[in-house]
């Protein structure tokens, strides 16, 4: 590798500092010198210096571990790992040793983070703009079936932070802070960087935090960046949430008014300068603080506000009304009250000219952000093409009307640079050995592996590395969590979010069903393995209950000599990037199965299937555009469609009970969750809540799926044994995928949205 243009060696590198080999190093000491060493490569590569610049603004950006993704896309991976081994050591060691950054909940953050190494990867001139949570999220940990809460610290002293000297004064009601920005840099794999641009402030105080996540809400000052969306379940947490989200926005509209200025903006140009992409609502105050600072340096409110609405996209990822986040006028009055005025006047002009009332900014004492980013951006987007087509005809329907040249879709994407060639290095060399390593550059090129589906040596290439993989996620699982599992059986893996419209509670009633046929004699033909890995949200009480039932499942299957050689239920703890890069490569089946219409997009669907799992699911999300792609002989779909389901919802003609009377095997499987085998291992309140939940609501009609469901997934298991048919389905999933590629998205973005140079 060149440092300085300097052609050097990791060994060299390592004498100088040490003064001694590789080998006698220890993995700190290895681990160490190679952040150093790359941190100053990244220094070296170019940035896109164009005039106008993206800046895509995000309240999450998981990015999981840096260091293996940064040598890949530095191209020194293969260089290092050799001279790693040569001495005796081991990259994954390494790899172990680095503290996962968990700055985002689930597949919101990981796309900004995907969309990062993109923009960085077409050398675009596009940075990230975020918090630098101290704690990120939690780290999950499993007591008596129940999850807990612990602090995940993941700042050492070496860390991937530079930090920068830029600070801004951010006032508060009643009291400022001083910011600080700390930059990670984002290698690109095309030579290029760009930036993660993460604000923080020095008084934060991380003490005040002990064995949980409790800590006093109040005292701003030393709570501010602790923890991602801390529990949001009172009034203090949802109070610090606007703290977080206007420092966050404040910083961010200041370094954008810097950054112009410095290229020779004169403001009133800005929009030739700066294009800002809202991803969610929480950046959404952006659109009213740049205006307060436009105003505040010297331009009049109406172009102020008419340059805001030339800079600003929007982009939703959800239906689901309650992350829809709609700030009472309080809040924003004790938190930041020199938005309010701004924000009445935003609104004060709609309500001159827009008669439709639902679309109003301010209603009944609560500030929609949603509604302000439609008004006041030039694009809304979705991140499917359902999901966009639902916004369009449903959920947004009464904006559409307004703007319809507004709103566009943008499929989510993935980064196949971290969810192939990282972690599954095997398939990658398959590939190239295949057709070359072109798709490196242009997924699309992994079409050319459609003209391998009736080459039997190749099928049998295809399924020798899921083996391995299957092997390789056994022996980490045994090594870090002391789980045993067969490598022969099939591996059937759901993991994303613990929410109820996602179904967990769905796949582990198929578990009970399936455990009730084996105990009557109805064995699968091959043991089944089925895992989960998830995290709940501290207070969403019912999202717990489902994680104590999939746990207590696993206990009493486990403990069931009848039925542990066929099925078992793993439930990992503590689910996160690095294990998702462990699990995703070792996928037969991809559970994707959230009721119809819910599911914006889904992006593991996209890895998964990258990886030659074949997905079950519900046309939902991304999975109606991978059942396009892949035809329906290489896809599993089944339950309602998302037409049915919607009119469900709008006629309320939804019975859970209904159908637990009409179905006898529904029946069994949701009265076990209530049974004495049960309640002998686990809770009696979380299970009967659960169980009350279920019968009572179930809000999102798990019972009307269920059955198809069932016999959907047990055709699945049966034409899983066909093993030279399954390796077919898989070489073309793999082949379809390119289009998931967030390059593709990114690209998009930039020629519909953005349109930087
Ligand atoms: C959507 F609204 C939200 C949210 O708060 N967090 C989050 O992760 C997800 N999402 C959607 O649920 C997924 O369907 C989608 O693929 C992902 O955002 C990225 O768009």
């Amino acid at each position: 590798m060149k440092i300085n243009g300097k052609e050097k060696d990791f060994a060299t590198i390592i004498k100088k500092k040490y003064g001694k080999g590789i080998a006698k190093c220890t993995t700190k000491e290895l681990y160490d010198t190679l952040l150093e060493t790359v941190k100053e490569l990244a220094k070296e590569k170019e940035s896109n210096e164009g005039k106008k610049k993206l800046y895509y603004i995000s309240a999450e950006f998981l990015i999981g571990k840096l260091l293996s993704n940064n040598l890949i896309n530095l191209g020194i991976y293969e260089e290092v790992k050799e001279t790693l081994k040569e001495n005796g050591k081991d990259l994954a060691d390494l790899e172990e040793y680095e503290a996962e950054p968990s700055l985002g909940n689930g597949g919101l953050g990981r796309l900004a983070a995907c969309f990062i190494d993109s923009i960085a990867t077409l050398g675009l001139n596009g940075d990230g703009v975020g918090l630098n949570y101290h704690y990120g999220l939690f780290k999950q940990v499993f007591e008596k079936n129940l999850q807990k809460e612990t602090p995940n610290p993941w700042i050492t002293e070496d860390s991937w932070l530079n930090k920068t000297e830029k600070t801004y004064e951010v006032n508060f009601g009643g009291f400022k802070v001083k910011s600080k920005l700390y930059d990670i840099d984002v290698v690109g794999y095309n030579n290029r960087t760009t930036k993660l641009h993460l604000f923080d402030i020095d008084t934060v105080d991380e003490s005040i935090v002990g064995e949980t996540i409790d800590f006093d809400k109040e005292q701003i000052e030393k709570n501010l960046t602790l923890f991602l969306y801390p529990d949001d379940s009172d009034d203090k947490g949802r109070l610090l949430r606007v703290y977080q989200q206007y420092f966050m926005v404040s910083n961010a509209a200041a370094l954008i008014i810097d950054e112009a200025v410095e290229k020779g903006s004169n403001l009133h140009d800005l929009a030739d300068y700066a294009t800002i992409q809202i991803n969610d609502t929480h950046p959404s105050m952006v659109i009213p603080e740049l205006v307060r600072q436009l105003q505040e340096k010297g331009l009049l409110m109406d172009e102020a506000i008419e340059i805001v609405s030339k800079v600003c996209a929007y982009t939703n990822h959800t239906i689901l009304a309650e992350a829809l986040e709609k700030w009472p006028i309080a809040f924003l009055d004790k938190a930041v009250p020199q938005l309010m005025p701004i924000i009445r006047e935003l609104d004060n002009r709609i309500k001159g000219k827009v008669k439709d009332e639902s679309t109003y900014i301010i209603k009944d004492g609560l500030v929609h952000m949603a509604h302000m980013d439609i008004h006041y951006g030039y694009s809304v987007n979705g991140v499917a093409y359902l999901h966009t087509e639902i916004l369009k005809n449903t959920e947004l329907n009464n904006f559409y009307k307004l703007y319809p040249e507004k709103f566009n879709n943008k499929t989510n994407g993935i980064t196949f640079r971290r969810w192939l060639m990282e972690c599954n290095p095997e398939l990658s060399a398959l590939i190239t050995e295949l057709i070359g390593d072109g798709w490196k550059k242009d997924a699309n090129e992994l079409e050319k592996l459609g003209n391998f589906v009736n080459d039997d040596d190749v099928l049998n290439k295809v399924l020798d590395v899921k083996h391995q993989k299957k092997v390789e996620l056994k022996n980490y699982l045994k090594a870090t969590q002391n789980i045993d599992i067969n490598e022969d059986s099939v591996f059937d893996i759901q993991v994303k979010r613990l929410h109820e419209y996602k179904r967990q509670q769905m796949n582990a009633l198929y578990v009970i069903n399936k455990y009730f046929e084996i105990k009557e004699g109805k064995l699968p033909k091959r043991p089944i393995t089925v895992f989960f890995g998830a995290k709940a949200a501290p207070a969403y009480v019912i999202a717990k209950d489902i994680i104590h039932l999939i746990l207590c499942l696993q206990q009493i299957i486990e403990k069931d000599p009848k039925v542990n050689k066929y099925l078992k239920v793993v439930m990992v703890e503590n689910y996160n990037v690095t294990l998702a890069e462990k699990l995703i490569p070792a996928c037969d089946i991809s559970e994707q199965i959230s009721l119809a219409s819910k599911e914006a997009s889904g992006t593991s669907n996209m890895k998964f299937m990258l990886n030659g799992a074949i997905t079950l699911g519900t046309m939902d999300g991304a999975n109606v555009e991978i059942a396009e792609l892949v035809g329906d002989d290489n896809i599993y779909t089944f339950g309602e469609s998302s037409e049915t389901v919607i009119k469900r919802y709008e006629d309320a003609s939804y019975v859970s009970k209904d159908y637990y009377d009409e179905d006898e095997d529904l029946q069994k499987a949701v009265d076990f969750i209530v049974s004495k085998e049960l309640l002998k291992v686990g809770c009696k309140e979380n299970l009967e809540r659960l169980y009350n939940e279920l019968l009572n609501k179930d809000w999102f009609m798990t019972f009307p799926d269920f059955k198809d469901f069932v016999e959907t997934r047990d055709k699945v298991y049966e034409d899983f044994e066909d093993r030279k048919a399954w390796a077919k389905k898989m070489l073309i999933n793999i082949s379809k995928a390119g289009f998931f590629s967030s390059d593709r998205t990114i690209a998009q973005y930039n020629d519909e949205i953005w349109k930087l140079k």
